[in-house]
């Protein structure tokens, strides 16, 4: 139980490491075979500057195939169980199911990070009975599905009634804390990913703090002849840059150590600028 928590208010930008159990993440899928390697690697975020860890059961990539709650749930609990005895962060839980979001938050876990958006029934009374904060995240569809429809007559438009339709209804629901996360790369062409982060103001406009995404994903391999994942550093980067200077206040990323370096940078010009 996190009651009376705050996860997502911090005087610097907050960064969330991705840690994924699976064995078909795009990036960092088949990695970490045991718990005790996901755990560890989960460690290693926290030294490199994670202020949360974001554990994941269920790629989540483009046609994706979905995966059963008793599968999720045993890859993720004894990660979650081993990083909320010994990670001294708050510990998120990346899914769309609640019985799997319960078992983690039982075990200790502070966030529901939900792709889903709350769109499955239970999910926001979940989270809510354990004190939990949430991230709404945009999708349209399922993982499966999301990439068949791309057409919006405003992406940045129709994106923001989601997240803060969404949004007001985790708060009805009883959830004190909640970001909003434009979900870069769920059901989106490159260049609407681009007009999205270039929007971010108006996604926050509501109050809520905003989380992105952009982590290794494929839209910021398209610029050039299609840069394969692990050349994609500089462009998370500066989709990173470019998101933070634009009002998101939460990032989710593979590379801890790099991006923590770049926010530190980021966070100083801003210090500055607010003392003239
Ligand atoms: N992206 C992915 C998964 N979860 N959660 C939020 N809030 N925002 C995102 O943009 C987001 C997310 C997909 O990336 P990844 O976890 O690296 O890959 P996979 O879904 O293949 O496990």
């Amino acid at each position: 139980m996190q009651h009376g928590r705050q996860f997502f208010r911090s005087s610097r930008t907050l960064l969330m490491g991705i840690l994924n159990v699976t064995p078909d993440s795009f990036s960092d899928g088949g990695r970490y075979r045991s718990a005790e390697a996901a755990v560890g690697r989960g460690l290693e975020m926290v030294r490199e500057g994670a202020d949360f860890i974001d554990v994941g059961g269920e790629s989540t990539r483009p046609g994706a195939a979905p995966v059963s709650e008793s599968v999720e749930t045993r890859r993720v609990l004894p990660v979650v169980e081993g990083l909320v005895k010994r990670a001294g962060v708050p510990v998120s839980i990346d899914t769309r199911k609640p019985a799997v979001a319960r078992r983690c938050l039982e075990a200790g876990a502070g966030i529901v990070n939900d792709v889903g958006g709350l769109r499955e029934p239970g999910m926001a009374e979940t989270a809510a009975d354990h004190g939990a904060a949430v991230v709404v995240m945009h999708m349209r569809g399922t993982p499966s599905t999301m990439q068949s429809d791309t057409s919006y007559a405003d992406v940045v438009s129709e994106v923001t009634r989601y997240l803060e339709r969404q949004a007001g209804l985790a708060r009805r629901a009883g959830i004190r804390e909640v970001a909003v996360d434009p979900g870069l790369g769920f059901g989106k062409t490159a260049q609407q990913n681009f007009r999205l982060l270039a929007g971010l103001r108006g996604i926050g406009e509501a109050g809520y703090p905003v989380l992105i995404g952009p982590s290794r994903k494929s839209f910021l391999g398209s610029l050039t002849s299609g840069l394969p994942v692990s050349e994609r550093l500089e462009g998370t980067l500066a989709a990173v840059a470019a998101g933070v200077m634009n009002g998101a206040q939460i990032v989710r990323v593979h590379d801890v150590g790099p991006c923590r370096r770049l926010l530190d940078v980021l966070d100083a010009v801003s210090e500055a600028a607010d003392a003239r």
